[in-house]
């Protein structure tokens, strides 16, 4: 949105936004809202068993022929016992932090990395430049902006015979600029159907897997971010997120008989990013609330900090590209590399230090992890159950 790049700018920061009366960067947190004590600084911040059944994505269990798929531990020629490796199913895997985050993994040979992307030739490409060792990466077919192919995933998912030990949803959309709302196969607002949407379906459907697994430390992670926590400085620039009752998300997020947005107002493509952050977020807490105590699955989110050069950004004007990265190294000192955020992400799979769940992890300066505070509403307990109850219903789950 023009006034999210000109407001890096301090002459700009007066100026107006379209449409919306008032909202300008003089209102916003950093020349207005007073920044109160508790908004914190984020920024800162053997065996071979064998599989004769498989449940189907519509709960049916189906018999399949019979896959072998390695067990926890594997021999090794002396007879020690290793840790078998890990699978992991990383959306959104072609570009930025889910690049960054496949290539730490992989480069370790302890992972095999399911690339899970909409884009074949993009992520192969990328996979091969970023120097990925071919035997641990495969590349499956994903578009999250369509129901039908989060259930073609999951299918095929299931058909390689892999087991799932730790799914990262990490893919996101993000249209800063756009006048009108654009919306997915089912007809949802982009932003929220790819984001949340998309990913509360293939997680729910993909969570059946996770419990099947063997592996000693199952994860769901979801990446969240500091834009979504009002609590915060950088939460709190204009667009703030915001659900409301839920209403234009009950409705459909159609943008003919309701809303776009979730909280039922006008179309803000940045703002409609931040509500599906604290969407994820949210969703996150859910799961770990219904599920952690019996599955004994981790639950996480995190804030991997600013990765101000990343694809996220492709749809905002030419000069917020230029300058969000300098801004953010110099100014809010909140920049991190992709390399490191993807280090970051790849701690949250596999670090056998953070297994604790519902945590929303974030780094501090020296880059090492604590668990963050979210903001009111993106740790609101009845607000989580409301979009997980509502959500399922648009994703035909209820
Ligand atoms: P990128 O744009 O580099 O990566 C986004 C990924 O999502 C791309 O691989 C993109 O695929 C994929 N994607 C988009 N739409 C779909 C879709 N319909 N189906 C499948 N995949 C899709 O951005 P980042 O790496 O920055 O973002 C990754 C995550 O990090 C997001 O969840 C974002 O919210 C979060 N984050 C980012 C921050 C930052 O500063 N950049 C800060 C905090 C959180 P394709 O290549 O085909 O476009
Ligand atoms: Mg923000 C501590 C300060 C801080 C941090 C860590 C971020 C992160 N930002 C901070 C501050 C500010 N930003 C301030 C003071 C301003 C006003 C000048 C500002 C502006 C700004 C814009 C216009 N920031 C932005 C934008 C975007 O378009 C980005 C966005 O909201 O994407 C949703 C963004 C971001 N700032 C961040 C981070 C991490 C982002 C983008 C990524 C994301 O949340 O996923």
């Amino acid at each position: 949105m023009a006034l999210q790049a000109a407001a890096l700018l301090p002459s700009a920061f007066s100026i107006p936004k379209e449409g919306k009366a008032s909202a300008t960067l003089r209102d916003s947190s950093l020349f207005g809202i007073s920044l109160s004590d508790h908004i914190k600084s984020d920024f800162g911040s053997s065996s071979f068993k064998v599989k004769s059944q498989r449940r189907l994505s519509h709960g049916a269990v189906r018999a399949e022929t019979m896959v072998a798929t390695p067990g926890v531990t594997n021999a090794t020629v002396s007879g020690k016992k290793t840790l078998r490796k890990g699978c992991v199913v990383i959306t959104g895997a072609s570009s930025g932090l889910g690049l960054a985050t496949a290539k730490a993994l992989a480069e370790t040979g302890k992972w095999h990395v399911i690339m899970a992307c909409r884009d074949f030739l993009k992520t192969e490409r990328a996979a091969k430049s970023a120097g990925m060792p071919k035997e641990n990466y495969t590349i499956m077919h994903l578009d999250l902006a369509s129901l039908d192919s989060v259930r073609q995933f999951v299918d095929n998912f299931r058909r390689s015979g892999r087991p799932l030990d730790v799914l990262v949803c990490n893919a996101a959309v993000y249209q800063p600029t756009a006048k009108e709302p654009s919306f997915t196969a089912d007809g949802f607002e982009l932003g929220v159907g790819t984001n949340h949407l998309g990913h509360f379906l293939l997680s729910r459907l993909l969570l059946d897997d996770l419990k099947q697994s063997d592996y000693p430390s199952k994860r769901l992670i979801i990446v969240g971010s500091i834009t979504g926590n009002t609590n915060t400085l950088a939460g709190n620039v204009p667009p703030k997120a915001n659900l409301g009752d839920l209403r234009g998300l009950a409705r459909g997020l159609d943008g003919l008989n309701s809303s776009a947005m979730i909280d039922g107002g006008d179309f803000d493509g940045a703002k409609a990013y931040k509500d599906s952050k604290v969407c994820n977020m949210l969703t996150m807490q859910e799961f770990h609330r219904r599920y952690h105590e019996d599955t004994g699955i981790t639950f996480a989110s995190l804030y991997p900090g600013c990765i101000a050069t990343t694809g996220l950004f492709r749809e905002h004007i030419p000069l917020f590209r230029l300058l969000f990265p300098p801004f953010q190294k110099y100014i809010t000192k909140g920049f991190v590399s992709e390399t490191e955020a993807g280090k970051r992400l790849a701690q949250v799979v596999s670090d056998p230090s953070l297994t604790k769940s519902g945590v929303y992890w974030s780094w501090n300066k020296n880059s090492s992890s604590f668990e963050n505070q979210l903001s009111q509403e993106a740790s609101d307990a009845e607000k989580a159950r409301k979009v997980w109850e509502v959500s399922e219903k648009l994703v035909g789950l209820a």
